[in-house]
């Protein structure tokens, strides 16, 4: 299987709820290595450009509301088969629906609210990365 990375971000509900440390620990455990990391505060501009794909959706004022809310974490992580790995891991959008176990069934309070972001291919894991990373800023691609 290939070495893939994936984007993901702490939301600000994962912050606000002082998760940080465990949701990583998390993340780490099941293999994930972290090589970039920071924590930013999106503008409700800036959300609605990395969610631009949910432009016509009900839900993206909201979404866009909510992730502008406060401090978030994004992180690059590296695994084998990372994309669909990491998306079992956190578990289903809505909360009521996350298998047993994953960040987003143990944690989120909503379908909205969900703690935690990954990306949904390789493609747009590169897309995602270079909307919070500057080259830079990835360790793992440092000589
Ligand atoms: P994400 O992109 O954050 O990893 O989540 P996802 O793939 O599981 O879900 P997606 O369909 O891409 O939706 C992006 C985010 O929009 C919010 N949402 N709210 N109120 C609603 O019905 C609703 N549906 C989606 C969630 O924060 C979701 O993670
Ligand atoms: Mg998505």
């Amino acid at each position: 299987m290939a070495v893939e990375r994936t984007l993901t971000i702490l939301k600000p509900d994962c912050v606000r709820k002082e998760l940080i440390g465990e949701v990583t620990r998390r993340i780490q455990e099941a293999g994930f290595k972290i090589v970039a990391l920071k924590m930013t505060r999106l503008t409700k501009d800036t959300a609605g450009g990395f969610y631009a794909v949910h432009k016509e959706r009900p839900f993206y004022n909201e979404l866009c509301e909510f992730m502008s809310s406060g401090p978030c974490v994004p992180m690059i992580l590296e695994k084998e088969n990372a994309i669909e790995d990491f998306r079992t891991f956190i578990g289903a959008t809505d909360p009521d629906e996350a298998e047993e176990g994953t960040i987003r069934a143990d944690f989120a309070d909503s379908v909205g609210e969900n703690i935690i972001h990954g990306s949904d291919s390789v493609e747009n894991g590169k897309k995602e990365s270079n909307f919070f990373f500057a080259e830079q800023e990835v360790v793992a691609n440092k000589a």
